[in-house]
């Protein structure tokens, strides 16, 4: 195989998540903007994620929200799923929407709320039992917002607890994925704030524990591609949330940003061997003022970008800069693949898998978005505050 064709392969393998939320009607706290066709039930959502991958080729996965995505039968969610040509993915378990979980969760003081949080936790398993998903997305709001207001210490330790019984029910095949946020809506401390304290909880849990990198959950400045480069070394990187942020969490659409940075993450992936199932990358964006299915191929189409160009990195090349102490010749091997016009390499990909060179253009002509703001009357806000 010549090495285009190997890259060609692997960009044609690729598998990005889209996240069910991202289908619904989402904003800030100062408003939510309804958009005509919006689904209204988790089955909806599904067929707005299959025409993603539809027209892409490379999105054949859908997360859900528990309770956002509640419904009465998961293995008939999964069976509807695959009949419009996508199955579920990671299992989000919601811990952070009720007054119960004013001072946390997991982490919480009350030992009964902190009940509640595991069973709902324990619950998500059950439904990645009947869907047959692989991967269970931890994301904790817990946290204090007054220097003194709780032992920091005991709430590591209750945190803790609340992992290893959620550890111990998983299967075999089943993994949790633990996501860190710097801060936010917990303001001075935050229980899983950063990549080291998911690390060092996911070390003592084991190999069925794993970190997931939320590229909008780090502070201005900060090395992403660092931290991807870390966590594959010691075999933690369980997968991303991928979105772009000018500001904190912004969940604007991923690479819209900073795509030199989305090459450089999706480089390290490709060169510490984290291509593949193993990892999965996953979207966590909202689209507030955006038509919200464009936007998402848009995201697969920029996360594929990148991917190409970390492909097309002659590493030899660049080792052999690196060994000869090349500093200029060195960037210059990592800058030559990123200013590489990928564009022509995707559309052939996208011909070759049977597909319109330009998803987008195919998507609008398609007239889904035309059908859907016709017989989709009062679609539902994604989750937040609804
Ligand atoms: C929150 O900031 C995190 O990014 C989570 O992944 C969150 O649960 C997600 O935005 C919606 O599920
Ligand atoms: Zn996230
Ligand atoms: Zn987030």
């Amino acid at each position: 195989m010549t090495a285009i064709s190997a890259v060609k392969a692997a960009l044609a393998a690729q598998a990005i998540e889209t996240p069910s939320w991202a289908y619904g009607n989402s904003g800030t706290r100062f408003k939510v903007f309804a958009q005509p066709g919006v689904p209204r039930s988790p089955q909806e959502k599904l067929e707005d994620a299959a025409q993603v991958h539809r027209h892409t080729g490379v999105a054949p996965t859908v997360a859900l929200h528990i309770p956002w995505d509640r419904t009465d039968d998961y293995a008939a969610l999964a069976r509807f799923a695959e009949d419009h040509g996508v199955r579920l993915g990671a299992i989000n378990a919601n811990v952070f929407q009720e007054d119960d979980y004013r001072l946390g969760s997991v982490c919480n003081p009350d030992p009964a709320v902190r009940r509640k949080a595991l069973d709902h936790l324990l619950e998500c398993v059950d439904i990645m039992d009947a869907t047959g998903s692989r991967d269970l997305k931890l994301w904790f709001a817990d946290g204090t917002n007054y220097p003194g207001q709780d032992d920091i210490r005991a709430r590591q330790d209750r945190l803790a607890e609340a992992l290893e019984a959620v550890r111990a029910r998983l299967g075999e095949d089943q993994r949790m994925l633990l996501e860190y946020k710097f801060f936010e809506p917990a303001f001075y401390t935050t229980d899983v704030p950063d990549w080291g304290t998911a690390y060092a909880h996911c070390l003592r849990l084991g190999p069925q524990a794993q970190v997931v990198v939320d590229t909008g959950h780090h502070a201005p400045g900060t090395n992403i591609e660092f931290i991807v480069a870390l966590l594959l070394r010691e075999g933690k990187l369980g997968g991303f949330d991928f979105n772009s942020r000018f500001y904190a969490d912004d969940d604007l659409m991923v690479g819209a940003a900073d795509p030199f940075q989305l090459f450089r993450i999706m480089y390290e992936v490709v060169a510490g061997g984290g291509y593949g199932p193993q990892v999965a990358f996953m979207l966590d964006q909202c689209h507030n003022i955006e038509p919200k299915i464009p936007a998402i191929i848009r995201s697969v189409m920029n996360v594929q970008e990148a991917t190409a160009k970390a492909l097309l990195v002659d590493r030899e090349a660049l080792a052999k800069a690196q060994a000869d102490g090349d500093v200029l010749g060195s960037n210059a091997v990592l800058m030559d693949a990123f200013n590489t016009d990928v564009r022509p390499l995707l559309a052939e990909v996208r011909e070759e898998m049977g597909l319109d060179a330009d998803p987008v253009a195919a998507y609008h002509r398609s007239g889904w978005g035309e059908r859907i703001a016709e017989s989709r009357r009062g679609g539902r806000q994604a989750g937040w505050g609804a």
